[in-house]
């Protein structure tokens, strides 16, 4: 690893590895939520066009499931980067659970939206939203009845995207945390970093699909991995 003095600007992807040990599924592991679901049934327009009262109770379960959980060591690793690290941080996460901001991360940029938040198919507006959407709810802003999971679906466009890319294309540092690789455009980022010169490091419980692309990777639980890594970065 560079000498961590040289380390000015760090982007950090984090994915459902982080989650897993607060006890959230992940989704590709034995026993993971695409084992349980169908990936085009309830992760992708058209499922959500053909059944929506599926995807609307699939998301209202994991919503609710939120309450139940806390977050980790690694979480709260990563909050005590952002508030001690006296350089750039850029947080992502692939997340749509709110374990990062509840281990105190301020600024978390959720490319594929957050569990918490309702996006409205008539005004376009997204709301924050703590309840379920089976019962069709009306819209906070224009009333209509047209909520839905304010989450990316397969062929929909993250969120943020430029503003990530701008980070990627001047960081020294690159970390993906508990992420399989398996989902583009997140899995594409350690080639973009690593073409402008940044160091690239994998923090996983195993290697990822694309741990061939890293300069590093180390491989256990995130709850001990991460505050480790964090330390590091610290000198402490
Ligand atoms: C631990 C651990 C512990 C366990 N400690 N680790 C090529 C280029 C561009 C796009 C595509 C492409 N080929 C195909 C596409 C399209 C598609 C795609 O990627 N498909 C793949 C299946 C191939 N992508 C899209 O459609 C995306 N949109 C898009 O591309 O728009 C166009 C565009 C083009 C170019 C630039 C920009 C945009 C949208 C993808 C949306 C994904 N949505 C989901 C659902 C979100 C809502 C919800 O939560 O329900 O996002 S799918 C699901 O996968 C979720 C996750 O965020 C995402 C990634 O999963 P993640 O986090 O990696 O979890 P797992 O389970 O896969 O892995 C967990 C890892 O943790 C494992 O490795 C474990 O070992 C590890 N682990 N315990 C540390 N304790």
């Amino acid at each position: 690893m560079r000498f961590m003095a040289e380390i000015n600007r760090i982007v950090i992807l984090t994915g459902a590895g982080i989650s897993a040990e607060s006890g959230i599924d992940t989704f590709r592991s034995a026993g993971g939520l695409w084992e349980q679901h169908k990936v085009e049934d309830v992760a992708t327009p058209e499922g959500f066009a053909r059944d929506p009262d599926l995807v609307l109770g699939f998301y209202d379960l994991r919503r609710a499931a939120l309450a139940k959980v806390k977050p980790n060591a690694a979480h709260h690793a990563l909050a005590k980067l952002e508030a001690d690290f006296s350089g750039e941080l850029l947080l992502v996460t692939q997340n749509v659970d709110d374990l990062h901001e509840r281990g105190g991360s301020r600024q978390v940029l959720h490319m594929h939206g957050e569990l918490k938040s309702a996006l409205c198919t008539s005004c376009e507006i997204r709301s924050p939203w703590d309840a379920p959407m089976s019962d069709r709810p009306p819209c906070p802003i224009c009333q209509a009845q047209t909520l839905r999971p304010d989450v990316v679906w397969f062929g929909e466009m993250p969120y943020q995207m430029e503003r990530i890319y701008t980070a990627l294309g001047s960081a020294d540092l690159f970390v993906s945390i508990g992420t399989s690789g398996a989902v583009y455009p997140a899995a594409g980022f350690v080639q973009e970093a690593r073409q402008t010169g940044a160091r690239t490091l994998e923090l996983n419980l195993e290697p990822s699909d694309g741990t061939h692309f890293f300069h590093e990777a180390r491989h256990g639980p995130a709850s001990k991995l991460v505050p480790t890594w964090v330390d590091e970065v610290l000198g402490r």
